[in-house]
C-alpha cells in the first residue's frame, strides 16, 4: 500500500433488516456482510470489511453494525457495543450512512436521532447520510422525494437529520449505480476525505450509557430508557446538553 493511500472510513447504522449489510456489500462491491432476510437480528458484533480501490489511491473502510432497536437488547447495552467498535475499528469516521426501509418508517424511528446522539454526540448530525434501500419501488428521484415528501414524521426526521438522502437498490443486476452514488455522497459529505467526525463528550457518553445500563432494572420503552440515559447526560454534562432532538 502506498504511503498516501487515503482512507474514507464509513459506519452504517440502522434497524435490523433495513438493508445495512446489503448496503456495505453493494458499497464495498463483494459480499463481505453477511445480508439475509431473518426475524432475528443477523449482525450481533460490529463487522469491519474493506475495499481498495486503486484507481483513486482509497481504502473504503465499512463498519457493519448490530440493529438499534433489536427488540431484546437493552438500548444502552446495543449504544455500547456500538461506540466501542466504531471507536475501534473506524475511529473518526467520514460518514455514518443511517440506512432506511422508507415503507416502514415508524414511531420506533422517530427515537433514532435522540439515540445516536447518546453514542455519538450532536457532532453526528453533521456526518449522516440517510440510505433508503429498495430504491427501485420508486420509478424516480422526483417521485422518491413527492413519497418522502407525503410522510410528515419521516420527512421531519430527514430534515433532522440535515436533509442527506438518498436511494440505492441492492438487489439489482447492476450495482454500479448505486455503489457510484454512495461514493459521491459520501465523497461529497466529507469534502474528499478531508472532514471527519470527531466528539470531545465522547468518553462522556459512553460513562452515561454505562451507568444508565447498571441502573436498568428491567424492560422499559424506548422513550423511558432514553430518558434515563439523557438525564444521566444532563447532570455529567451541565449546561451543554448532548441531546437536541426533543422526541423524548
Ligand atoms: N429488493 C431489495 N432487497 C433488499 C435491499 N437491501 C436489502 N434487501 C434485502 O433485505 C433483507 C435484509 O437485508 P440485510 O442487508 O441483511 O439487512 P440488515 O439486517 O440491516 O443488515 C435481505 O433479504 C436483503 O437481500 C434492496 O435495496 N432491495
Ligand atoms: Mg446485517
Amino acid at each position: 500500500m502506498s504511503n498516501d493511500m487515503q482512507e474514507m472510513r464509513v459506519v452504517l447504522i440502522g434497524k435490523s433488516g433495513t438493508g445495512k449489510s446489503s448496503t456495505g456489500n453493494t458499497l464495498l462491491g463483494s459480499k463481505v456482510f453477511d445480508a439475509k432476510l431473518s426475524f432475528n437480528a443477523v449482525t450481533k458484533e460490529c463487522v469491519e470489511g474493506r475495499f481498495v480501490d486503486h484507481n483513486k489511491n482509497l481504502t473504503y473502510i465499512c463498519v457493519d453494525t448490530p440493529g438499534l432497536f433489536d427488540s431484546s437488547d437493552k438500548l444502552a447495552e446495543t449504544a455500547l457495543k456500538i461506540q466501542s467498535s466504531v471507536t475501534k475499528h473506524c475511529h473518526k469516521p467520514h460518514a455514518f450512512l443511517l440506512v432506511l426501509e422508507a415503507t416502514r418508517f415508524n414511531h420506533e424511528d422517530c427515537f433514532t436521532l435522540s439515540y445516536l446522539q447518546m453514542m455519538f454526540g450532536k457532532e453526528i448530525c453533521e456526518h449522516l447520510i440517510i440510505v433508503v434501500t429498495h430504491g427501485e419501488r420508486f420509478q424516480s428521484d422526483d417521485h422518491f422525494m413527492k413519497k418522502l415528501k407525503e410522510n410528515d414524521p419521516l420527512w421531519d426526521f430527514i430534515k433532522k437529520c440535515g436533509g442527506r438522502v438518498i436511494r440505492i437498490e441492492n438487489e439489482s443486476n447492476s450495482k454500479q449505480t448505486a455503489r457510484e452514488n454512495l461514493e459521491e455522497t459520501i465523497e461529497k459529505l466529507s469534502r474528499n476525505g478531508k472532514e471527519v467526525y470527531s466528539c470531545k463528550y465522547l468518553s462522556t457518553c459512553s460513562e452515561a450509557l454505562a451507568e444508565s445500563l447498571a441502573n436498568y432494572k428491567g424492560p422499559k420503552d424506548i422513550d423511558k430508557q432514553l430518558q434515563d440515559i439523557q438525564e444521566i447526560l444532563k447532570r455529567k454534562l451541565p449546561g451543554c446538553c448532548c441531546c437536541y432532538d426533543n422526541n423524548l
